[in-house]
């Protein structure tokens, strides 16, 4: 008596679970779809020494900034550049990507900081010639954001953006504002 009241117990609490599992018509159609491929972009500005520059809520402060030497003060930022060591915690992870025609990429930025995810032909510089390092600026990125196709690409503290349609080959993406953030996304 009692062992049947368990089983008839058990079976009321499984039997909606076994429901879960049969997977929706949207969820069969997703699996055709190639699962997107994740770059994360960072940085380490620190919000004092950078809002006090660029505005109020610029930098957010991710790099947990009351630690000192987790974030990068503006100055630090432009110095570092100008010396041609540019900050290696401003980047793009990873740095290369091999990827399937057809798969999406997604471009999440992780950092405090608004970055641009833009397609070069050739890496060079950004639009902000200080932090150039004397290179010249890539012609995709030299209109800055008064340029429609790279305001498109830019990315702001917490969002993301997607990329698709690569074709076939080698393809290099910079940030416009900080160069020396790049990947080379292989499509094969
Ligand atoms: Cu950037």
């Amino acid at each position: 008596m009692k062992s049947l009241t368990i089983r008839r117990l058990a079976t009321l609490l499984v039997a909606p679970l076994t429901f879960w599992f049969v997977p929706a018509p949207a969820a069969l159609a997703q699996e055709d779809r190639p699962t997107p491929v994740q770059i994360v972009a960072l940085d380490e500005c620190d919000p004092t020494t950078f809002n006090a520059v660029l505005g109020p809520d610029f930098c957010k402060n991710v790099a947990l900034a009351f630690v000192t030497p987790f974030a990068t003060t503006f100055q630090q930022l432009f110095d570092e550049a100008a010396a041609g060591h540019p900050d290696p915690g401003w980047d793009f992870e990873p740095d290369t990507v091999t990827i399937g025609k057809g798969t999406p990429l997604i471009v999440v930025n992780q950092g405090g900081e608004p970055h641009t995810f833009t397609e070069v032909a050739n890496f060079g510089g950004g639009f902000i010639p200080p932090l150039n390092h004397g290179q010249a600026p890539a012609p995709e990125c030299a209109g800055g954001f008064k340029d429609v196709t790279v305001a498109r690409t830019r990315i702001l503290q917490g969002s993301q953006l997607q990329v698709t349609g690569l074709s076939k080959g080698e393809h290099h993406f910079e940030c416009c504002i900080h160069p020396w953030m790049r990947v080379t996304v292989d499509v094969k």
